[in-house]
C-alpha cells in the first residue's frame, strides 16, 4: 500500500493557515511584516516554480540564500513538492559551490546574483545541473538563467502538497569532516518536527507569542530550527536578517524587533561583551525572556556576565547537525554553568569506551544519541555510514563525561576537528591551503583555548629555507589563507617553529602541539 502522507510544509505552514493563523505574523524581516498566509503563498509560488521547471520528488535543489523570506520560500516549497533543498553556507569559495552541486548532483541552483556573479564561470563544471534561478534586486538578463522574482510572480499562489510519507527525505544539510569532504547529511520529512517538538517546546518552552531572533544563520542546523522552523512549529514569528551578525547588527536587532528568545554562539556572546565595553554604550534587551547558545563550550564566565548585565540566563546546549538540533541542554531555572546541561527530553545519552562499554559517571568517553530527529544517513558514504549510525544511536564524535547530578561536561573532540565561532574547521584543510603558500615546509593547525575558554585555530608553521620569521609573512598568511577558504578558517595565531612534534612513522603529534 502506499504510505500514508505526511509533508513538513504541510506541518509547519499549512496547519497553521488550518488553525485560524493566517493573519498571524510569522517574519519580520527588515520594514517588511509578512502574514502566514502571505509566506504560504510565497511557498506554493516557489512550488509552483519547481514543477514548471519539472523538478520531481526526491530531486535536489541547492539553495545559496541569506536569512530572507525567499530563504524559507525556497525551501518548503521545494519540500512541498517533494523536492529535496539543500542550504548551504553564504560564505564559501567557488570550488566548495562546484563541490556542493556535483557530490549532491542538484538539478536546480537558488542563489544571489552576487554569489552568481561569483562561480558563473565554472558552470560546464556543474555537469548535473540543468536551471540556475537568480535571486536579484535587478531584472536578470542573462542567458540561460531564470529570474527568481519574475518567475515568483508569475506563478500560481495555490498548491497541492505531494504525497510524501514520514520516511522521505526532506533535505540535506552539509556537514565538514575533518578529513575529506563536506558529507550530505540526509534528513527525513518528520525530523523537523520531532526537534521542534522536543527541543523547543520542551526547553524554550516556544508558544505563540514568541518573537525569535537567531544570529546563527538559517543555513546553519541551528539556526534553521531558532530562526525558522521553532517560530513557525509555535506560530510565533521570527526576524530575519540578512546582514553578518556583529555586536552592533544584534544588539540593534534587539531593540528594533524585541525579540523574545535570542539564539547566539559562545564567540558572538564574547564579542557582544567587548562591545559594550569598548563603546559604553547601554542597549535595552529587555523584550527576551531567554538566550541560547551552541556550538561550542560555552565559558561559565559568560553565564554570570550575561546573567549580571542583563538578568537573562543563556541556555547552553550542544547539537549537532546529523542529529539536527540541541540533544543535550541547561534548562530555564536550572542552568549548571560551564557544563552542556542535561539530556534534552525525547533523546537518550550514553558515553561508551573505545571497546564499547558503557561507561560510570564522570570517566570521559564518546557520547552516542539516541532521538528521532537524526538523520537517516551521509548520502553515498557508505563506510563512514557504518561508523557513525547504529540503528537507533549515533556516534556523536565529541568526548564527555556525565557528573554525579546528571549534567554533561564537554571534554573534547575525538577527532581532531575544531569548532570556531560554532563552526566546525578541519584543521587539515587550514594546512592544505598555507601550504599552498611558497613559504610553507610544514604546517600543524590545532584548536587553541583562549583565556575565555574559547577555541581559536592556531597554525605552527616550519618556514622553508629563505623565509624569515616575520609579522608581515604571518599577516600574509593570514590573509592567504582567507582568500582561498571561507574566510572564518584562516588562523587567528600563527607560530613558527623549527620543527613540528612526530611520531616515529612521521605523524604530526597534534596533541602535544595544543599543550604549547
Ligand atoms: O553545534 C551545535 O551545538 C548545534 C546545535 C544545534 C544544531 C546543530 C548544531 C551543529
Amino acid at each position: 500500500g502506499i504510505a500514508s502522507k505526511y509533508n513538513a510544509a504541510s506541518f509547519f505552514i499549512d496547519k497553521k493557515i488550518e488553525d485560524g493563523l493566517g493573519q498571524e505574523i510569522a517574519i519580520y524581516y527588515k520594514d517588511e511584516k509578512i502574514t502566514y498566509k502571505k509566506l504560504q503563498e510565497k511557498i506554493n509560488q516557489f512550488g509552483n516554480v519547481l514543477l514548471a521547471l519539472n523538478v520531481e520528488m526526491e530531486q535536489r535543489i541547492l539553495i545559496v540564500c541569506y536569512d530572507t523570506p525567499d530563504f524559507i520560500a525556497a525551501f518548503f516549497g521545494a519540500i512541498k513538492i517533494g523536492a529535496v533543498p539543500i542550504p548551504v553556507n553564504t560564505n564559501m569559495q567557488p570550488h566548495d559551490y562546484e563541490y556542493f552541486l556535483n557530490n549532491s548532483r542538484s538539478k536546480v541552483l537558488v542563489i544571489h546574483q552576487n554569489i552568481w556573479n561569483l562561480i558563473k564561470d565554472r558552470r560546464q563544471n556543474f555537469v548535473y545541473l540543468e536551471h540556475v534561478v537568480v535571486i536579484s534586486d535587478e531584472p536578470v538578463n542573462e542567458p540561460d538563467t531564470k529570474d527568481f522574482y519574475n518567475w515568483m510572480q508569475q506563478a500560481s499562489t495555490e498548491l497541492d502538497c505531494a504525497h510524501t510519507s514520514r520516511e522521505d527525505a526532506a533535505f540535506w544539510l552539509y556537514s565538514s569532516g575533518s578529513t575529506g569532504s563536506p558529507k550530505g547529511v540526509i534528513h527525513l520529512q518528520h525530523d523537523m518536527q520531532y526537534a521542534y517538538e522536543n527541543y523547543a517546546k520542551n526547553i524554550l518552552k516556544i508558544n505563540k507569542n514568541d518573537i525569535t531572533f537567531s544570529a546563527s544563520k538559517l543555513f546553519f542546523a541551528y539556526g534553521l530550527g531558532n530562526g525558522m522552523y521553532f517560530p513557525l512549529g509555535a506560530g510565533a514569528s521570527t526576524v530575519l536578517v540578512p546582514e553578518r551578525p556583529t555586536p552592533e547588527v544584534v544588539f540593534e536587532t534587539i531593540e528594533k524587533y524585541r525579540p523574545t528568545i535570542f539564539f547566539g554562539v559562545p564567540t558572538l556572546y564574547g564579542a557582544m561583551f567587548n562591545y559594550l565595553e569598548q563603546t559604553g554604550k547601554k542597549y535595552d534587551l529587555s523584550s527576551l525572556r531567554v538566550c541560547v547558545s551552541a556550538g561550542e563550550a560555552l565559558p561559565a564566565a559568560y553565564v554570570t556576565k550575561w546573567k549580571k548585565l542583563f538578568n537573562l540566563d543563556i541556555l547552553d546546549g550542544i547539537g549537532s547537525t546529523e542529529v539536527l538540533h540541541i540533544y543535550l541542554s541547561n534548562q530555564i531555572g536550572n542552568v549548571r554553568e560551564g557544563s552542556s546541561g542535561k539530556v534534552v527530553p525525547g533523546y537518550e545519552a550514553k558515553i561508551l569506551d573505545e571497546n564499547g562499554s558503557i561507561l560510570p559517571d564522570k570517566e570521559i568517553g564518546n557520547l552516542w544519541i539516541k532521538g528521532d530527529s537524526i538523520a537517516d544517513r551521509y548520502w553515498n558514504l557508505h563506510e563512514e555510514n557504518k561508523k557513525r549510525f547504529h540503528g537507533e544511536w549515533f556516534h556523536t564524535g565529541d568526548r564527555y563525561y556525565r557528573d554525579e547530578d546528571g549534567y554533561y561536561w564537554y571534554c573534547g573532540r575525538a577527532d581532531d576537528m575544531m569548532k570556531i565561532g560554532g563552526i566546525w574547521v578541519s584543521p587539515i584543510e587550514v594546512e592544505s591551503s598555507l601550504l599552498e603558500h611558497e613559504s610553507v615546509l610544514e604546517t600543524a593547525v590545532v584548536g587553541v583555548t583562549n583565556e575565555d575558554g574559547l577555541v581559536k585555530t592556531k597554525a605552527f608553521v616550519v618556514l622553508k629555507e629563505g623565509f624569515e620569521p616575520s609579522l608581515r609573512l604571518e599577516n600574509e598568511l593570514k590573509n592567504f589563507v582567507k582568500s582561498r577558504l571561507a574566510s572564518y578558517k584562516y588562523p587567528r595565531i600563527i607560530e613558527f617553529v623549527k620543527e613540528l612534534p612526530k611520531t616515529a612513522t612521521g605523524k604530526i603529534q597534534r596533541f602535544k602541539l595544543r599543550q604549547l
